[in-house]
């Protein structure tokens, strides 16, 4: 750029040390100079531009803090190959027999178009086998491994198998991560090839259930086909959290917002217990009023004899 400057400034002396011969060159030279003038504001304006668009874009990719995905969903229902869908490689271990599936969260990472994405892939936490408790020690396994927190929940569904234990997903996420984890949730409906030529917004509205479930959610969801590595989808998908980011002022769950709701179920067990225990003890009071009535009217008999 330099250099080409250089000879710029070198052709443009050259015709103005004619002027003073001739008047004709050197009004030619001067309209020259003039449309030159143009030529290098509008080559510079462009050159300009272009290397804003370059930082900008540099910002957006590079410079932002990295994409954070948690999977959650029922076993089986294919979060570990939604994981590898989205970042594209073969990461996380997907089976077809449950009898493999691990207990513990898992994290992998990739760069996807520049950015940094990262998927937190859960063990199953709605399982119908599992108690309240059992479910919160199992998510927090995965929040150190989502610090400082997702930016994203994404309850991942099998299409076509959508079950009242389904349903139950957000009002436990709720149960667990607090209210405002609702704003950072989206479903994700495996088994995309079982459509075939069907619209998957149709089959959302064709199911009452689905759809209340789809509206816990702000009406956000988006379909994999996890047979069909196809990278359009994944770019989708990003660009639908990307959405909900904004829609959040950039922010993500926080931990802080893990405490909150661990304090509020702190709060209910105990709420609940001393309720047990009130009841237990109206319960006693009660049988030692039956006791003590029993036991004087007995005395009272006795006396009489
Ligand atoms: N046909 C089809 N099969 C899928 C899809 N997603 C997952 N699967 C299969 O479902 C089974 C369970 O998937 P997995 O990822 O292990 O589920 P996870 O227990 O939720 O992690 C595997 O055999 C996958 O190949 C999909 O989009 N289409
Ligand atoms: C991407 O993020 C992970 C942590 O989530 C980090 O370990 C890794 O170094 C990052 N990679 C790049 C290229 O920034
Ligand atoms: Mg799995």
């Amino acid at each position: 750029m330099c250099s080409s400057f250089r000879t710029v400034q070198e052709t443009s002396r050259v015709p103005s040390t004619k002027t003073t011969s001739k008047s004709w060159i050197s009004s030619f030279s001067k309209k020259l100079l003039v449309v030159y003038m143009i030529v290098a504001a509008i080559a510079m304006g462009i050159q300009i531009f272009k290397q804003q668009k370059l930082d900008f874009d540099a910002k957006v990719y590079q410079t932002g803090e990295p994409l954070r995905i948690l999977l959650v969903g029922k076993t089986g229902v294919g979060k570990s190959a939604t994981g590898n869908t989205i970042l594209g490689q073969k990461l996380f271990e997907s089976e077809i027999s449950s009898s493999s599936v691990t207990g513990h969260c898992e994290k992998f990472h990739a760069l996807i178009n520049g950015r940094n994405v990262s998927v937190i892939d859960s063990p199953g936490l709605f399982d119908t086998s599992l108690t309240t408790d059992e479910v919160v020690n199992r998510i927090k396994l995965c929040i150190p491994l989502s610090a400082p927190g997702p930016h994203v929940f994404l309850v991942v569904i099998q299409l076509g198998r959508f079950t009242d234990e389904e349903a139950e997903a957000v009002r436990i996420i709720q149960a667990v991560f607090g209210e405002e984890a609702s704003t950072y949730t989206m479903a994700l409906f495996t088994h995309g090839d079982r459509l075939e030529d069907k619209n998957i917004h149709a089959f959302v509205r064709d199911s009452p259930k689905l759809l209340s479930f789809i509206r816990t959610c702000s009406g956000r969801y988006h379909v994999f086909n996890n047979k069909e590595q196809n990278p359009e989808q994944v770019i989708y998908l990003l660009d639908q959290i990307d959405k909900m980011v904004t829609g959040n002022g950039g922010q993500h769950y926080t931990s802080e917002m893990l405490e909150r709701a661990e304090r509020a179920i702190e709060k209910e067990k105990q709420r609940i217990l001393k309720e047990r225990e009130e009841q237990r003890q109206r319960e006693i009071q009660a049988l030692r009023a039956k006791l003590e009535d029993e036991a004087y009217e007995k005395a009272l008999k006795k006396a009489k004899q």
